[in-house]
């Protein structure tokens, strides 16, 4: 997956370079404070002020924190510009309580929904190899759409569109659910994320009444 891959590097790197500086503060402070109950002679500075240190350590941690927005920054506009020219477009909406899977390219707009009580939770179908994108909005109120599984995660706002693409390279099911509290039954958005072959995919989508709920590809 290549946005999983991308968030793997990211992580990776932010959690090394966390546990630098909180070995190095760790260290620092263990070293001084060994260095007190030895009671090594600890020469006093008189000056009142030490600007050079002080600007060096407040320069080093901008430094990090600037490297670490700036590329992560980087790393995500990497990954929704490696998006085909012609993503595949898919419309959510969320709203009290479930979902609702448009394909606004498909003949009749077909739509996928359901209510997310009992069996009856919709499925996202996609087709593996080929860039999604998902344009996400609300009903209502706030709703946040995840799939822990493969590391997405987008608030759904009313009157307005968020917008992400996600390229899926095996077929799978996956687990998606409600990230944002929205209500009495938040608990219980549950949504499946599919990816089929292209040839499925067509052959679902094809098949699919408009408007219905749940999927069987
Ligand atoms: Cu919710």
């Amino acid at each position: 997956m290549r946005q999983r891959h991308v968030f793997g590097i990211v992580f990776a790197l932010e959690s090394i370079v966390a546990c630098f500086v909180f070995l190095v503060v760790c260290g620092l402070l263990a070293w001084v404070l060994v260095r007190r109950r030895a009671g090594w002679p600890a020469a006093v500075s008189e000056r009142p002020e030490r600007p050079r240190p002080e600007a060096f350590c407040a320069g080093a941690l901008a430094a990090f924190a600037v490297f670490l927005v700036a590329w992560t920054a980087w790393q995500n506009h990497q990954e929704h510009h490696a998006a085909a020219a012609k993503p595949l477009r898919v419309d959510v909406t969320g709203f009290q309580w479930c979902w609702t899977f448009r394909y606004p390219q498909s003949p009749e707009h077909r739509g996928v929904s359901g209510t997310c009580r009992g069996e009856n939770t919709p499925t996202l179908v996609v087709p593996t190899g080929r860039t999604v994108q998902l344009r996400l909005t609300s009903r209502d109120v706030i709703h946040s759409l995840w799939v822990p599984g493969l590391r997405y995660k987008m608030d759904a706002f009313p009157h307005h569109v968020n917008t992400f693409t996600l390229t899926l390279d095996r077929k799978g099911r996956w687990r998606g659910r409600c990230a944002e509290f929205c209500g009495q039954r938040h608990y219980a958005m549950d949504f499946w994320i599919k990816a089929v072959s292209p040839e499925e995919y067509d052959r679902w989508l094809h098949g699919h009444p408009a408007g219905a709920g749940t999927e069987a590809v």
